[in-house]
C-alpha cells in the first residue's frame, strides 16, 4: 500500500513514523508512506497558504489554491487510483469498519488541514471523503492522519508480529464488534491477583467460551452501545 500524506507540518509525522510497527512495515516494504508540505505549492514567495476569512471573524483559513495544486502533484507520483481523505472534524467518524476497509486499497492519499478550517471549495471541489477521528476537536489533522495510518497499517498482512494480533482486537468482527477479553501474563499471582484458573486449565474450547462470554460482559458493562441486536434490523429498502 502507498500512503501519501499532504500536510503543512510534515516533521509532527516524524517520530511515529519512525517507531514500532510503522517503522517496520515500511521497511519491509508493506507500506510506503510519503510526506508532501502543501507549502511547496503557496503562490507567492512569503510561502501564504492561508488568509483572514470572507465576512469577518477570527482565526485563518486555508485558501484552495496550494491544496489543489498539492493533490494533482502527488496523484502524479505513482500510478494507481487513490482513495482521497480529507481529515475534517466535520467528516464521518472513523472506526473499525472504515479502518479495515482502506487497509484493502492499494493507494490513499490524506489530507491534513491547519488552521481555522478550509476554505469550503476544497471540499467541494476536491470531491473527497471525508473523516472524523472523533466529536471533539484537535488542532489539525495531522494527528488525526496518524490516527488513520495507524489503524490501518496494522491491519495490513505481515504489518504485526503474530499474524492472529489483530484478530481479536475490540471492535474488530472477531469479538462482534465489542471490547477484547481480558489477557494475563506471568506471573500467575501479581499482588494478590490471580490469572484465572480457566486460563491455566489448557481446555481450549472452554478458555474460547470463557473470552466470549467476558468480551459480551465487559462490552454490556462498558460499552453499552456497541452490542448488537440479535435479531439484525429489517432491510427497509
Ligand atoms: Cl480530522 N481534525 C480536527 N482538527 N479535529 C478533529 C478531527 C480532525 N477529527 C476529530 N477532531
Amino acid at each position: 500500500m502507498r500512503i501519501d500524506v499532504l500536510t503543512l507540518f510534515p516533521e509532527m509525522f516524524e517520530s511515529p513514523l519512525s517507531s514500532s510497527i510503522l517503522k517496520r512495515a515500511q521497511d519491509v516494504g508493506i507500506v510506503d508512506i510519503v510526506l508532501t508540505n502543501i507549502r511547496d505549492f503557496a503562490p507567492d514567495s512569503f510561502r501564504k497558504v492561508d488568509d483572514k476569512p470572507y465576512g469577518g471573524g477570527p482565526g485563518m483559513v486555508m485558501m484552495p489554491g496550494p491544496v489543489f495544486d498539492c493533490l494533482e502533484h502527488v496523484e502524479k507520483l505513482a500510478p494507481p487510483k487513490p482513495r482521497i481523505i480529507l481529515l475534517t472534524p466535520q467528516g464521518q467518524r472513523f472506526d473499525q469498519a472504515k479502518a479495515a476497509e482502506l487497509s484493502k486499497q492499494t493507494r490513499l492519499i490524506l489530507i491534513a488541514g491547519k488552521y481555522e478550517g478550509f476554505d469550503e471549495r476544497i471540499r467541494i471541489g476536491l470531491d473527497a471523503e471525508q473523516v472524523s477521528i472523533g466529536d471533539y476537536v484537535i488542532n489539525g489533522g495531522e494527528l488525526a492522519a496518524m490516527v488513520v495510518i495507524d489503524a490501518v497499517v496494522r491491519l495490513l498482512p505481515g504489518a504485526l508480529g503474530d499474524q492472529d494480533s489483530a484478530r481479536d482486537d475490540s471492535f474488530s468482527e472477531s469479538v462482534g464488534g465489542g471490547l477484547e477479553y481480558p489477557q494475563y501474563t506471568r506471573p500467575e499471582t501479581f499482588r494478590g491477583m490471580k490469572v484465572p484458573d480457566i486460563l491455566l486449565s489448557g481446555h481450549h474450547a472452554e478458555i474460547e467460551k470463557w473470552r466470549k462470554q467476558q468480551t459480551l460482559e465487559r462490552t454490556k458493562r462498558y460499552r453499552p452501545d456497541l452490542l448488537r441486536p440479535i435479531y439484525p434490523k429489517e432491510n427497509t429498502t
